[in-house]
């Protein structure tokens, strides 16, 4: 039987055009899909749009639209930038659909009729841009006198009746929770960081809004919506049906590993477990949070302009050259900054170097000198041992790092071959060979064309598009593709044509370059 699972995205709010902070994060989920497809798993991959609240009603307002309208419009430019950016999802939910409606209403029920639920009254501190509520201790004070979150958003003061969830009830169950699921939540860091924050105690929180319209009703209420939280929580048990718990959340929900940003943590690691452990559902496997991406060293801001459109990325740099920079350039879990000077780096320095040229330089060899027909491989050396056992004992490398999450170890154990296979080549010579071995020459182009198979197999995840050309150019067949087909079982045979190669990472020429040429 295969085995299941289940990676989300967090869904975005569409009060906002798509940076590449929500590219980032969709990345990274597609390539952990696709590895974990490549894998032979059975995957479900979820992404979506989170629609409702204050922060989108006065987006709306702002823009003289209905809510509906700004929803529809934006939802699709997220729904576009997942096609832009060639991720796998198989689902996108939008939080105004029918279906989510009636889970979240399904689940408040629950909570309702488990007495987790009361009416009380609400002060605090509230940052409408956040969506969250704060502790005054938590607050700091802008010079022109507001109140700020530690996240820089203003908060203002509310007073009104709410609905409450008694948060404060389950800090030793959560405490417990942690304790028997120490890989919870990735990094360690961001462990850490939730652990004292339940242990400092917790507050009972407020989870419905009745100064605005926007969101979904609570059942039985005229007056009040569900907190948009809740509300956007829910949509991971949405998409595998529920409240009817049929095949697709037995299979899945076991195995949910969700992936966000470090700043909501707090809501995915705090107030979901509790949640679900309240609607006696068990918590997700596991969430993973990553760091922020800085512009040239600032942060982005609508008051600076500088936020990166992902659209803009992928036509000037590519899309796989970008997938493969934000996978590669910082570990995952640590903050990066984005620059011209960083992204032209890595695609010159390592796709177009020495990825593209490596297989470039055997390819083309192989065309010129041997009618593009892969030769045989006979008695073989040390060294070419070596460097087909580093293949073959690649993907246990890579399984184990991209089980932490760490993409950039995955791909910093891909470019360890890489190198190796470069060295390879400018120690074999195989353009030496030519004129005095040809026997081994033959032997060494058939070395490197395996290991060019194995690169781009195992590569497929972050560059898919580069990576079936390659394979196409490798004559490797579709079905040949999956992480089973690696080492020698399913070695190519000596003998195939392989078609005419052409080059598939070209170096990147900046505009500045460009101009002074
Ligand atoms: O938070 N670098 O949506 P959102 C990296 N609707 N990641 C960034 C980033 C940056 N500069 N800026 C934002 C929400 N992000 C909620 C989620 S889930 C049930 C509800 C990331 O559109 C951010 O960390 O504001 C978050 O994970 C994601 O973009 C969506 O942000």
């Amino acid at each position: 039987m295969t085995a299941p699972y289940y990676i989300t995205t967090p869904i975005y709010y569409v009060n906002d055009k798509p940076h590449i902070g929500h590219a980032y994060t969709t990345i990274a989920c597609d390539v952990l899909a696709r590895f974990k497809r490549l894998d032979g798993y059975e995957v479900k991959f979820l992404s979506g749009t989170d629609e409702h609240g204050q922060k989108v009603a006065k987006a709306a307002a702002d823009n003289d639209l209905d809510p509906i309208e700004l929803c529809d419009k934006n939802s699709n430019n997220f729904r576009e930038l997942l096609a832009t950016l060639n991720i796998s999802n198989d689902d996108f939910i939008r939080t105004t659909e029918q279906r989510h409606k009636s889970a979240c209403q399904a689940l408040w029920r629950k909570l309702s009729d488990k007495g987790h639920i009361y009416m009380g009254k609400y002060s605090g501190w509230y940052a409408v841009r956040d969506e969250a509520y704060y502790d005054e201790a938590e607050l700091t004070q802008s010079p022109s006198g507001d109140h700020l979150a530690p996240t820089g958003a203003v908060v203002e003061w509310m007073e009104e009746e709410t609905y409450f969830f008694d948060l404060s009830k389950w800090q030793d169950k959560l405490l417990a929770f942690y304790d028997s699921n120490p890989d919870f939540i990735g990094p360690q860091s961001r462990f850490n960081e939730v652990y004292s924050f339940v242990k400092g105690g917790l507050k009972d929180i407020s989870i419905s809004r009745a100064t605005f319209s926007w969101g979904i009703p609570v059942p039985g209420e005229t007056k009040h919506v569900m907190y948009v939280w809740i509300d956007a929580l829910t949509n991971y048990l949405t998409a595998l049906g529920y409240p009817t718990l049929k095949d697709d959340y037995a299979k899945f929900w076991p195995v949910c590993h969700h992936m966000v940003g470090k700043d909501i943590i707090r809501f995915h690691c705090v107030y979901w477990p509790a949640f679900l452990m309240a609607a006696n559902l068990m918590p997700p496997k596991k969430v993973y949070a990553h760091g922020w991406w800085t512009v040239e060293g600032q942060k982005m801001s609508k008051s600076l302009g500088n936020a990166i459109d992902p659209n803009h990325m992928v036509a000037e740099y590519g899309l796989d050259q970008m997938r493969f920079f934000l996978m590669r350039e910082v570990p995952f879990g640590n903050d990066g900054d984005f620059s011209e000077a960083a992204i032209s780096r890595r695609i010159n320095g390592e796709l177009a170097n020495e990825l593209g040229n490596l297989a470039q330089r055997v390819l083309s060899f192989i065309a010129k000198n041997l009618d593009g027909v892969l030769p045989e491989a006979r008695d073989l050396t040390t060294e070419d041992k070596d460097l087909l056992n580093s293949c073959h004992s690649l993907v246990v490398l890579c399984r184990e790092s991209m089980d932490r999450q760490a993409f950039h170890e995955v791909i910093e154990s891909i470019w360890s071959v890489v190198r190796m296979a470069n060295v390879y080549v400018d120690m074999q010579a195989p353009w030496v060979l030519k004129k005095t071995n040809i026997r081994r020459m033959e032997t060494v182009l058939y070395i490197l064309v395996e290991a060019t198979r194995h690169i781009a197999i195992l590569m497929q995840p972050f560059t898919p598009q580069a990576m079936s050309i390659l394979l196409d150019q490798l004559s490797v067949p579709d079905d040949d593709r999956m992480f089973t087909s690696l080492g020698e079982g399913s070695a190519l045979k000596s003998g195939i044509k392989l078609p005419v190669p052409h080059g598939v990472f070209p170096r990147y020429i900046a505009k500045s370059e460009e101009r002074t040429r």
